[in-house]
């Protein structure tokens, strides 16, 4: 002790190692059905016919959904089916049912779908003009905003230096490792749903608004969920479908999607072209910037609000106030956009870092030193756009990263001499964490004296658990081992809302510890009516309560004890005979977060992408458990590297996907893994009582520009477009 800031091992983990965990395709109930879903293949069409009587005289096949007639939010045509018109190749048309999962794929086969072709919109620049419409009599244009500060034109027209250029982030599939699926057990007018999710409660919510009318309750349970990354925050539609094939064939129904269906249905993200104009005076200062940003959200509106993030934050750590966003979110013939790990903030880092390192060319600056010019030196500072950046001192970190840029730069210089084609990029970004307004956390003491937290989050992969245990354990001043932490189960606790937004550790951690204050409280209240002296002559320390009059003492498990031990007798209760405290926590606002990476990149004469050396250093106030945190940091960097250089969903001109499995989406394996070196300051505190940040996110908005400037120094060719187009990189 204290937990808190070491290197504890995960708690979560043995399950894993040993083969004992369980996602949703292990669980098994008698009885299950299986559903499997018919899906379009081609991109935008009439829907005029669905036959499906040979399919339901299959033996085993028990049943066909189509046209489910339930209104969902947020979905293609808020439906969670299409109906009369076809979207999206794997826009799901028709729903089998049956007793085993091949049956049901099988049965796919003889659904005959009539339909007449309708031109697909694919080009989002081409959408905007909205001639040809990717929904039948709606404007292509499904979202418009402008976002303005200070005097943009005339800052621009007044500049010594204007950047003119397009910048394009590609379109990406957050590839869990665990495709989407979902068991539904209808039990009595009840449905239990396991599911694999990284928000249990919104789960609830949302299928409780859809089936009020078909069942009392909803309690829906996290199976082990192998990885989210933002995917696995909202259902989809299929999750409405396998629903109601539950509810109406009052049996147990499962789905889970094969990679394939994954990856045509699971929401893309991304997706987003920038028109800049940035004006710079010669000295380097950053005066103006229009952009004209492009989001492609494929056939459903949802994703906008991630263009409102990355227009919000374009900006980033500089100090610039003339600013002009038009942000135009069109329709296209393709999957639906929404969230990916970090969320409109990496788009924001790829512009407004790639305009730096722009800038500094024009200029012939040093990049370091363009952006010591620009940073924000005072904090709290509030941007352009009402953004509060709460704590920190950029510069003190800037110049750290300098001293590993310089180094890196000089044994780039070293290898260039050799004739290798080397470079080095550095970014320097900012973060915004705690979306969702708050979180919850109950803390307790069972029959033997042990203590189980349960929050409301539910982490799938981060390791939350074991930093929360830590949080408790040095709290109440007792061992980790006797610290237990449960989550992802509607019925386990009120309300809560989820693991996303690098969120779980600052709002569950905080609420977690309050929690445990309270319960101190408790204990003591307890303790003092158990041994018959007064409350306020009662200490807490390390499990124990002591009286300090008598010297008198009762430890945490004396006291469980106590109050489960006697069921017969007379009993009075002079206080609430619980040790159960419950908090829920949300901070006033959100946290910042900021951090810089440098990169030290080599590039073959094939355009191999080799990184040599990698760093990236971190201020998120307290860090809890550094192994967790860097864990995340060296995750989110490689994961970072395959969206510079391998990552994209692709499809031809009409709209067909050309990546449709991981031998055509290639995201990075063992073999283009790396070295992460991590570092972090704690300087930048968060004004909760446990004063972390968000760590989950970081690392993906700073590898974006950091690699893409590295490479585009080793290949010397101005690089405007990730990933990267492999015909730049070879010699
Ligand atoms: N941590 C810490 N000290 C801090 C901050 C965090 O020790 N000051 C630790 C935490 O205890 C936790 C980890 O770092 O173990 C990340 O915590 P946090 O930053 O609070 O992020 P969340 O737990 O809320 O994770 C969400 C985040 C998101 S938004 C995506 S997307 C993502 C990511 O987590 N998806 C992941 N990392 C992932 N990792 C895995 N394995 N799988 C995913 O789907």
């Amino acid at each position: 002790m204290p937990y808190v800031g070491a290197r504890v091992k995960r708690i979560e983990d043995p399950k894993f190692i040993t083969g004992s965990a369980r996602y949703v395709d292990d669980i098994a109930y008698p009885g299950t059905l299986y559903m499997a879903i018919l899906r379009s293949t081609v991109p935008h069409a009439r829907l005029l016919r669905v036959d499906y009587e040979d399919a339901l005289k299959i033996p085993g096949v028990v049943g066909v959904i189509t046209g489910l007639n339930i209104e969902v939010e947020n979905r293609p045509r808020n439906f969670p089916m299409a109906k009369d018109e076809i979207l999206y190749v794997g826009h799901p048309i028709a729903a089998v049912i049956a007793e085993d999962r091949y049956k049901a794929y099988d049965a796919l086969d003889y659904i005959q779908v009539d339909y007449e072709p309708l031109p697909a919109v694919v080009d989002p620049e081409e959408a905007v003009k909205d001639k040809v419409k990717a929904v039948e009599d709606t404007s292509n244009i499904g979202y418009r905003w402008t976002y303005k500060a200070g005097n943009p034109e005339e800052e621009l027209a007044k500049s010594d230096v204007v950047i003119e250029t397009k910048l394009e982030i590609g379109r990406v599939y957050p590839a869990a490792m665990e495709p989407r699926g979902l068991l539904s057990v209808y039990q009595e007018g009840r449905l239990t749903v396991y599911a694999s999710t990284q928000a249990p409660h919104y789960m609830r919510k949302f299928l409780l608004d859809a089936f009020r009318n078909y069942v009392s309750d909803i309690r829906v349970i996290q199976a082990d969920t192998g990885g989210a990354f933002g995917s696995k925050m909202f259902p989809y539609p299929e999750d409405y479908i396998v629903t109601y094939a539950s509810i109406i064939y009052r049996r147990p129904v499962k789905w889970v999607a094969t990679r394939r269906e994954d990856l045509l249905s699971t929401y893309h993200s991304r997706a987003q072209i920038h028109r800049i104009k940035a004006g710079f005076t010669r000295s380097g200062e950053w005066r103006a910037l229009i952009d004209e940003l492009i989001i492609d959200l494929g056939v459903a509106t949802h994703g906008y609000y991630l263009a409102d993030i990355t227009s919000t934050l374009i900006t980033g750590p500089y100090k610039l106030r003339n600013v002009l966003v038009e942000v135009y979110g069109v329709k296209t013939n393709k999957t639906p956009l929404d969230q990916y790990r970090g969320a409109g903030r990496p788009e924001a880092a790829f512009v407004y870092e790639r305009i730096m390192d722009m800038a500094a060319d024009e200029l012939r600056m040093d990049p370091i030193e363009i952006r010591r010019r620009n940073l924000v030196t005072e904090l709290p500072y509030t941007n352009p756009f009402n953004h509060k950046y709460d704590s920190g001192n950029y510069l003190h970190l800037l110049s750290i990263a300098e001293g590993y840029y310089r180094d890196f730069e000089k044994r780039a210089e070293e290898l260039r001499r050799q004739g290798r084609r080397v470079g080095v990029g550095l970014s320097f970004y900012i973060e915004q964490n705690n979306f969702g307004p708050w979180e919850s956390a109950s803390v307790r003491v069972k029959s033997d004296g042990k203590v189980l937290v349960i929050i409301g989050a539910a982490p799938h992969g981060q390791g939350d658990a074991t930093a929360i245990a830590q949080i408790v354990a040095d709290e109440l001043g007792i061992d980790i081992s006797r610290v237990e932490v449960s989550w992802g189960d509607t019925e386990l606790i009120g309300e809560g809302f989820g693991t996303f937004g690098s969120r779980t550790l600052t709002l569950a951690g905080n609420a977690a510890l309050l929690a445990a204050r309270k319960l101190k409280d408790k204990l003591r209240r307890v303790g003092a009516a158990l041994m018959g002296v007064n409350y306020e002559d009662v200490v807490y320390e390390n499990g124990v309560v002591k009286d300090v009059k008598s010297g008198k003492s009762l430890s945490i498990e004396d006291m469980a004890n106590a109050l489960t031990a006697s069921i017969g007798g007379t009993w009075t209760y002079p206080v609430e005979p619980s040790l159960e405290e419950m908090t829920y926590f949300g901070l006033n606002g959100y946290t910042y977060p900021y951090g810089s990476h440098v990169a030290l990149v080599e590039v073959t004469e094939e355009g191999l992408v080799k990184v040599l050396d990698y760093v990236a250093i971190d201020d998120v106030g307290l860090v809890v458990n550094p192994m967790l945190a860097e864990g995340q940091v060296i995750g989110g960097v490689i994961q970072g590297f395959g969206e510079v250089v391998l990552e994209e969903v692709k499809y031809d001109n009409d709209g067909n996907p050309l990546t449709q499995t991981f031998s055509e989406y290639w995201i990075p394996s063992i073999m283009e893994s790396f070295n992460v070196k991590w570092y972090y300051l704690e300087e930048g505190k968060s004004n909760a009582p446990l004063p972390a940040k968000g760590i989950a996110e970081g690392p993906l908005i700073g590898v974006l520009p950091a690699l893409t400037r590295a490479i585009e120094r080793a290949v010397n060719r101005r690089i405007t477009k990730i990933p990267i187009d492999p015909s730049l990189l070879i010699k």
